[in-house]
């Protein structure tokens, strides 16, 4: 790599770029960005500055000097990006890398990027709800939210503790679960996708009581009464 004509007087900023294909940038849940880079760069994704590494605030032209030369010449530095910045199809990559002075003797550059992929099926129950109360007869209807980021919900198992209930592959995945005992009931259930990624629910408990908690009629309106009606004091009672 050459520095220009005068080895006391080297360029101070030299610029890489690459283009790069992504896939559908939905599916990430963020970019990894790892930098070898002597003295300092900047980072660009598709013109949008995403790492300023070892460099000055402030406008950056082709003669800012790094801010300190470095020493740790091969050391990756990592930086996390947001996946918006991708696009689906062409990007482009760009990274200006500054010396820190006009006759240092080094330069390095290394770039790695990684998408963080979010395509596992996210799933929880959403009825019974946390720590609810059921009376019995337990007979419980359990439902669920399943949504997959990049493709369908294939299957979804109910499970009681580590006991397979049973399992459904139509949506709304619902599992009607009767003659639960009474007690504390720990249930979860697990969502598997097209491409057989799974996802498991935070476990949920419920308690099934024993017996009704509704009210009571111990006297029906309109009921038979017996009465007395000769004139004498029957007192209170
Ligand atoms: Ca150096
Ligand atoms: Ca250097
Ligand atoms: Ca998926």
């Amino acid at each position: 790599m050459g520095y220009g004509p005068d080895a006391a007087n080297k360029y101070i900023t030299t610029y890489f770029r690459q283009t790069f294909i992504s896939p559908d940038p939905s599916t990430f849940s963020n970019l990894v960005l790892r930098l070898v880079r002597d003295d300092g760069a900047v980072v660009y994704l598709n013109g949008v500055e995403v790492f300023h590494s070892n460099m000055p605030t402030g406008a950056i032209t082709h003669l800012t000097l790094a801010s300190t030369s470095t020493s740790t010449e091969n050391a990756f530095r990592t930086n996390i990006v947001n996946a918006t910045n991708l696009v689906e199809g062409v990007n482009i990559i760009a990274v200006e890398v500054h010396q820190s002075s006009a006759d240092s003797n080094d330069l390095s550059f290394d770039l790695e990027l990684t998408a963080g992929r979010n395509d596992t099926p996210i799933v929880s129950i959403t009825n019974p709800v946390n720590n609810s109360t059921i009376p019995s007869p337990g007979n419980v209807t359990i439902t669920v939210s399943a949504i997959d980021p990049n493709g369908i919900i294939t299957n979804v198992q109910f499970f009681v503790g580590n006991t397979f209930l049973g399992q459904t592959t139509n949506a709304p995945f619902t599992f009607i679960w009767t003659n639960v005992s009474e007690g504390a009931q720990v249930i979860s259930v697990v969502a598997r996708d097209n491409d057989g990624f799974i996802g498991l629910s935070p476990a949920i408990k419920f308690t099934i009581t024993a017996g009704s908690t509704s009210n009571l009629t111990l006297i029906s309106a309109g009921s038979i009464w017996k009465y007395l009606d000769n004139g004498t004091d029957q007192g209170t009672a």
